[in-house]
């Protein structure tokens, strides 16, 4: 079922119209609202009028998140307070926290989305959804539910954490769908197991609706098995909207983008040049209808790919790949790009193993070192030295096939590594000093 036939299944000419008028729209507003786009229009010698079509996009300046951090907390709205009806923020762990705001056609918008991203992910009116994500300044928890509210499912606001909450929730209500981090998923998964409970058998659950952090597709096959269902790839990020940007369909072949308020550009980070479909590069946004902090062409480190041609489910919107990472979550190795996802599929392929590992980088010298904890299955952690020896060895020499840099392997005992019942997975220590 498509939620939104007129727009996800239009012909492309139609949506470049419509993405062609709303950007106007877009830079006008924001040329006479909001002093730092005028500025920076000024400074590329560019007036609203010259900005006609969707093509002349690439005129116009990139925005960072540094020059949403410099007009803090409301500088780049383009709405009057006296509209806006919802502020969020990033948790500013980095830096200042990003603030948002909301007007309440943009709240609409946004639930439009997120009701799109349910029908992709096959979920309708006759689902209960447990939202397990965060209710407050992050914008899991709330997008998600007026999101479920608008199609008419029944929405579970348990937010996260209290796991074994959660787990009493699915079985007692019947929850038929779970929305949340992709690590919650796997824990509550394994909880599900400690807790004697089948998903076959004991629980009604059928679908995931799982993002906010990187997860590779064999994590993606390692939760469906563990929880009987089918997970979907959701992905959005707060400045933008929040969840619901994109979302994967039945087919699982790339996220939909709902282009015709964000419109997706593929570019080169270090040129600026937009890639060709099928390049992989790092995705950048410029919002389109959105009043309270419309973005014109903003960078969000992500790195993706467009995925030429259509999708056998029918819709035109464009997709993009799953999220290979954050070009800042990149870490770099005696020169090598080492992306954690890498070591996930690895550990991922392997029947001793467990997806929890952590990745602590030091220096020794001028030498970078890279460690790497991985949890082993409980019929693994015998007191058998040698076997244990046996298996570091085997898991060092895959992973070091994929990522080509020697590692050090640490085995630990099962659940002795931190789990994220709240918030998204931190998987990497780098003590560099650089
Ligand atoms: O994570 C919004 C969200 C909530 C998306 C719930 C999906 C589900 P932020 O906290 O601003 O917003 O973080 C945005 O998270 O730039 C990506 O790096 C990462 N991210 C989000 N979704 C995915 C995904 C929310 N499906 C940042 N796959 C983004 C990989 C994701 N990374």
């Amino acid at each position: 079922m498509i939620w939104n036939e007129t727009i996800e299944c239009a012909s492309r000419e139609y949506l470049s119209e419509l993405q062609s008028k709303r950007l106007r729209d877009c830079v006008n507003r924001v040329y006479h609202n909001v002093p730092y786009y005028r500025k920076r229009m000024q400074e590329a010698g560019l007036l609203p009028g010259d900005i006609r079509t969707i093509d002349d996009l690439k005129k116009l300046p990139f925005t960072y998140k540094q020059d949403l951090r410099d007009n803090y907390p409301f500088g780049v709205f383009a709405a009057p307070m006296s509209e806006i009806v919802r502020l969020h923020a990033s948790s500013g762990t980095t830096g200042r926290p990003t603030v948002v705001g909301r007007t309440r056609k943009d709240l609409d918008i946004w639930s439009e989305c997120v009701a799109r991203s349910l029908f992709l992910s096959g979920v309708s009116n006759k689902d209960i959804v447990q939202v397990g994500y965060g209710y407050g300044l992050f914008t899991g928890g709330l997008g998600l539910h007026y999101g479920v509210e608008n199609i008419g499912a029944a929405v579970v606001p348990a937010s996260g954490g209290n796991t074994k909450k959660q787990i009493q929730l699915i079985h007692d209500f019947g929850t038929t769908v779970l929305a949340c981090t992709p690590s919650y998923a796997l824990y509550i998964a394994d909880a599900i197991k400690d807790a004697g409970l089948d998903p076959a058998k004991d629980l009604k659950l059928r679908v995931g609706i799982f993002g906010a952090e990187p997860w590779s597709e064999a994590m993606r096959n390692e939760i469906q098995t563990k929880l009987n269902i089918k997970a979907h790839d959701i992905y959005g990020l707060s400045e933008v909207m929040g969840p619901g940007v994109a979302c994967d369909c039945e087919f699982q072949n790339g996220l939909h983008v709902c282009e015709d308020y964000f419109f997706p550009e593929i570019i080169n980070p270090e040129t600026g040049e937009q890639c060709k479909p099928g390049e992989v590069g790092e995705l950048v946004f410029t919002s389109l209808g959105v009043e309270g902090m419309p973005l014109i062409r903003y960078r969000t480190h992500d790195l993706s790919k467009i995925i030429p041609g259509d999708c056998p489910c029918g819709r035109h919107t464009v997709r993009i790949a799953k999220l290979m990472g954050r070009s800042d979550d990149m870490l770099i190795i005696r020169g090598v790009n080492v992306f954690p996802s890498q070591v996930e599929s690895v550990l991922l392929s392997m029947s001793e193993t467990e997806p929890h590992y952590m990745l602590i980088v030091d220096r020794k010298g001028t030498l970078d070192t890279l460690t790497i904890q991985v949890e082993i299955q409980e019929q693994f952690f015998a007191d058998n030295i040698k076997a244990l020896q046996e298996l570091e060895k085997k898991i060092k020499s895959n992973i070091e096939s994929v990522l080509g840099i020697s590692v050090i392997v640490q085995l630990v005992e099962p659940k002795t590594l931190q789990r994220f019942e709240q918030g998204k997975a931190q998987r990497v220590i780098d003590n560099r000093k650089f």
